[in-house]
């Protein structure tokens, strides 16, 4: 008799295959196969209060890794519970694979338990969805399905197994077990050389060039190919997304509050891994007659929503890199020529702060959400990872928090999610115990997926959480009282007033209400030391509202 092997057990021997160390979960009869392999192959199993905090958790420990990050559900209700959460990966290019339960194939369309079409429902949300047809072929599919995660610019993969191919064993050997590092290429693309070379011909005659490093420059781990073309050449950069901390705060060449200035006064501006989205005002804002660059591992972001002069589809450190390399040599003096250009974008920036620096300041009660987010600031190391969830009060914080590191900002992408915080914060703070992770939630997004609090609770996941609240989805409220007034403006956004502190204690963690904008920086520091998940809950001004959420730019 030869050895045989279920297929829940070739789940797990792929996954591990591709490096994945954890999955999100929660049960359900169809998956527990699965759980039964991942303890064969010490994979960890997190299991999780809500099927889209296990989905967010897999895109978080995506981010954080650079490994693809998976969630394990169950079929009907647990699969469609987690759509947000591949919806969200999809839209941030997060690479992830869902697993879903099927009923029976051999009871295919006659009505099993949780049945549903979800290949058909995943389609359009993911790179590649399919369901698994043959025991046989587990292995091989889940390593097809990571395959697909990494073609173009990283995105999610859904797989949904039925239940009798997931619990037959077959014989080891007719089964294909894909081996680690031998099923799949190389991801990094090199940009076309020709495309190069006028990007160096440009960057050689530019005066008022500009760079914007947005999230596949950490996508690609390029941090430190941008880092080195922005010193060689000299270029002012601006970050975005999880571009965020490429530059750290204070370098010479990091810039944030003066963008819109320095996008309408370039002469030369390269965009890098970001789309022309809401968030770009589809790429309206940049000065008509600049010359415009795009860089992006898509090739249908290239160009899309407004022309370009130059594009090139490829992988960010390669092409940066590549550039740097050829136009040092024929800059001259033009770099030296940008000082006047940096000295202007610099003088913009110090007045953008300036004015804004007494409301940082703030000792108003209820609290300034400025000065909330300043302190969060302040406490911010080297070694935190911030997470923003939440509408007004992550928009403030949008301008006024800069992570010190690469890699060390989190927020929902395009999608916009709410409900992402506690589970990048699990995600985070699991893939890297080292770190100390902080997250912001409004309490409107803190409350759509907070009971996985307990999660991090129960898995010893320590974090410090601030709710900034102000008993409303303030960012809606603002659109309401500006298009129908305030007499007409509390409708559907008013929420209770909730003493979150005190929900962090019943579920095991630490907790404490803040009113007086001087406790914030001690309740910090106290969440820090208490070694526990838990919440600051921070009372703040409800009447106020940030420029982005006034503007509808939202973080940016
Ligand atoms: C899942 C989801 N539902 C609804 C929205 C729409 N939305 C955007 S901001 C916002 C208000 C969020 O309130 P809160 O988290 O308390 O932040 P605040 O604006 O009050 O600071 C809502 C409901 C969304 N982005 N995501
Ligand atoms: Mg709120």
């Amino acid at each position: 008799m030869s050895e045989t092997i279920s297929g829940g057990h070739l789940v797990a021997k792929a996954l591990k295959a591709e490096g994945v160390e954890v999955i999100y979960t929660l049960c359900g009869g169809h998956i527990i196969d699965i759980y039964d392999g991942c303890v064969d192959e010490g994979i960890e199993v997190i299991d999780v209060r809500h099927e889209q905090v296990a989905a967010h958790a897999a895109d978080g420990y995506a981010r954080i890794t650079g490994k693809p990050g998976c969630a394990v559900v169950t079929a009907g209700p647990g699969t469609t519970d987690a759509v947000t959460g591949v919806a969200n990966a999809y839209r941030a290019e997060s690479p992830m694979l869902l697993i879903g339960g099927q009923g029976a194939l051999s009871q295919h369309k006659m009505g099993s338990l949780q049945d549903l079409p979800h290949v058909d429902m995943m389609a359009p949300i993911t790179k590649f969805a399919a369901t698994v047809p043959s025991t046989e072929r587990v292995a091989d599919i889940v390593s097809m399905a990571f395959r697909e995660c990494y073609h173009g610019a990283p995105g999610p993969s859904f797989l949904e197994i039925p239940r009798d191919v997931l619990d037959a064993k077959v014989p080891i050997e007719r089964a294909r077990i894909p081996e680690t590092g031998r099923y799949r290429a190389s991801t990094r693309q090199a940009g076309d050389p020709e495309a190069i070379e006028r990007l160096a011909d440009l960057l050689a005659h530019a005066e008022k060039p500009a760079i914007l490093l947005g999230s596949q420059v950490w996508t690609c781990r390029a941090t430190d190919a941008a880092i080195d073309f922005v010193r060689t050449l000299n270029v002012p950069a601006y970050m975005n997304g999880s571009g965020r901390g490429t530059l750290a705060p204070g370098d010479p060449h990091h810039f944030q509050l003066s963008r819109r200035y320095a996008f309408t006064e370039a002469d030369l501006i390269i965009i890098v891994g970001t789309p022309f989205d809401f968030r770009m005002g589809y790429g309206k804002r940049l000065s008509p007659t600049a010359t415009v660059v795009q860089i992006d591992l898509d090739y249908r972001t290239v160009g899309k929503n407004r022309d370009i002069d130059l594009g090139i589809v490829g992988d960010a450190g390669l092409i940066l890199s590549a550039a740097a390399q050829a136009a040092s040599g024929r800059i001259g003096d033009a770099a030296a020529k940008r000082k006047a250009w940096i000295e202007e974008l610099r003088t913009v920036e110090t007045q953008a702060y300036e004015k804004r620096l007494p409301r940082q300041h703030s000792d108003a009660q209820p609290i300034d959400p400025y000065r909330l987010v300043h302190e969060i600031n302040e406490f911010l190391t080297e070694d935190t990872i911030y997470i923003g969830d939440g509408g007004d009060i992550v928009t403030f914080s949008g301008q006024v928090v800069q992570p010190k590191s690469p890699g060390h900002w989190m927020d929902p992408g395009p999608l916009g999610t709410l409900g992402v915080g506690t589970a990048f914060a699990m995600a985070a703070k699991q893939a890297r115990r080292d770190k100390e992770v902080l997250c912001l939630f409004g309490d409107g997004a803190f409350s759509l997926t907070g009971w996985d609090f307990e999660t991090m609770v129960r898995f010893d996941l320590p974090f410090i959480g601030i709710v900034g609240n102000n008993s409303s989805m303030n960012q809606i409220r603002y659109g309401q009282a500006a298009k129908y007034g305030e007499d007409r403006a509390r409708v559907g956004n008013t929420l209770g007033d909730i003493r979150y502190g005190e929900f962090a204690k019943l579920l095991g963690g630490h907790g404490e209400e803040v009113r007086d904008p001087a406790d914030i920086r001690p309740a910090l520091e106290r969440a820090r030391e208490s070694g526990k998940p838990s919440l600051i809950n921070v009372w703040v001004d409800p009447e106020v509202y940030a420029p982005g959420t006034m503007n509808q730019t939202m973080y940016k």
